[in-house]
């Protein structure tokens, strides 16, 4: 299904209503296997926002705003192209989320599963980046707007 490109926001009464962006971001997974249980454990990329990007120092899962013309999926490699330098495979969506900011502004997240890229990944624009078995991902200080997901995740629901 097509999306609109810009949604505007209308649930808050300060003015001119916001236009809602739609982001969309990557869940990069890759099976690390344990030799002592012979289990895998399932790890995923996490990004940490530069000191003078807004939200600075916040991790998050790599990706960024759709642009005009563009579907979720399309927007998703030249984003992951763009910050990692991957050539990615978008695969299934497991999740969509609406986060309101506190300036009345409005984000639609799109998050997609990546277990598949060409090209070796490689940190262009965080400050730094890190594979975190899924269990582990309530320790790091992530965006509010993830933090719905990384609980899901993290009790091992969604994958
Ligand atoms: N955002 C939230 N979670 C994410 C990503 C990639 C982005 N996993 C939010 C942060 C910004 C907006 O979406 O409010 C646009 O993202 P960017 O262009 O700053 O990466
Ligand atoms: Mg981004």
């Amino acid at each position: 299904m097509k999306e609109p490109i810009r949604k505007l926001d209308r649930s808050t009464d300060s003015g001119t209503p916001k236009p809602m962006r739609l982001v969309v971001a990557g869940l990069i997974l890759r099976h690390a296997d344990s030799a002592e249980s012979g289990t895998g454990t399932t790890e995923v990329l996490i990004c940490q926002r530069k000191p003078d990007q807004p939200m600075s120092l916040k991790w998050e899962f790599p990706g960024g705003k759709i642009e005009p013309g563009e579907t979720a999926e399309e927007a998703l490699a030249r984003e992951l192209d763009e910050e990692l330098g991957i050539s990615a495979t978008i695969g299934r969506r497991i999740a969509q989320i609406r986060h309101k900011y506190r300036n009345g502004g409005a984000i639609d997240l799109q998050f997609f599963v990546v277990d598949q890229f060409g090209g070796a990944l490689e940190n262009r624009i965080f400050n730094d980046m890190r594979w975190s078995p899924l269990t582990a991902l309530p320790e790091y200080d992530f965006l509010a707007a993830d933090l719905g997901l990384i609980r899901d995740l993290s009790e091992g629901r969604l994958l």
